[in-house]
């Protein structure tokens, strides 16, 4: 076998195994590498949205600042203060409407939540996460959408993180599953309302986004329509 034709195979099974579509759950998927081709387009239109709304460490109904620094695109933003949870079209640190979510994202996740068997996701928010190492999330539910008839859509990217899911009580035990740059996880059904969250990010350096990981978080939020 020539090196060239060995070549070749190596990379037919290296892309096998990054186009896997892993089920975590009824109604959750993994899909590996989902977002892979994207990586460029992605981190360019996510510098864009952070130079106008830049990220910032959100403090929680108890006053406690958040590790992971946050912003949004989209016609509402999720923010957390000592006032609570919610959605807001304003992003309070600019005082500005957020960026609008770029049309390579929308598409993206509305194909993904395909891919997992959601028709038609047309998400309204998309929640941007920077987790540096050490950062972390605490296990929670995703439940101030208001509808929980749509999915929501999961991309990491750069350094890889431990995404911790368990069940619709918080007593469930979690199981433990790996996100690398480009996974995407879909999360609807009756999966939509699982505890979920992410392990204390390890030290690293990732060749596209340094010594960072971040996730992009699609909703459909009918709260954000009913704002004033
Ligand atoms: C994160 N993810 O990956 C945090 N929520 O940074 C989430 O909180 C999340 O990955 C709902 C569905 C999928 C997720
Ligand atoms: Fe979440």
């Amino acid at each position: 076998m020539s090196q060239f034709t060995e070549f070749l195979m190596q990379r037919d099974l290296f892309d096998a195994s990054h186009n896997e579509k892993i089920k975590l759950n009824d109604g959750a998927y993994l899909l590996k590498a989902y977002a892979l081709p994207f990586e460029a387009t992605l981190m360019k239109s996510l510098m864009a949205i952070t130079t106008d709304a830049p990220f910032r460490h959100m403090l929680t109904p108890g006053g406690r600042k958040m590790s992971v620094a946050m912003s949004n695109c989209g016609s509402g933003g999720w923010i957390t203060d000592k006032k609570g949870y919610r959605y807001d079209h304003l992003d309070p640190l600019t005082e500005k409407a957020w960026p609008a979510m770029p049309s390579d994202f929308f598409s993206l996740a509305q194909k993904a939540a395909e891919e997992a068997g959601f028709s038609d996701f047309s998400p309204n928010s998309c929640l941007i996460n920077c987790y540096e190492p050490g950062a972390k999330m605490a296990l929670h539910q995703d439940k101030d959408e208001g509808d929980f008839s749509h999915p929501i859509v999961s991309i990491s990217l750069g350094l890889t993180a431990k995404f911790l899911f368990g069940g619709l009580s918080r007593k469930d035990k979690a199981k433990r599953v790996l996100l690398s740059h480009g996974d995407v996880v879909v999360w609807g059904g009756v999966s939509r309302l699982a505890y979920h969250g992410i392990d204390k990010l390890k030290d690293g350096v990732h060749e596209v986004t340094g010594p960072f990981r971040y996730n992009l978080t699609f909703r459909s939020a009918q709260t954000i329509d009913h704002l004033g």
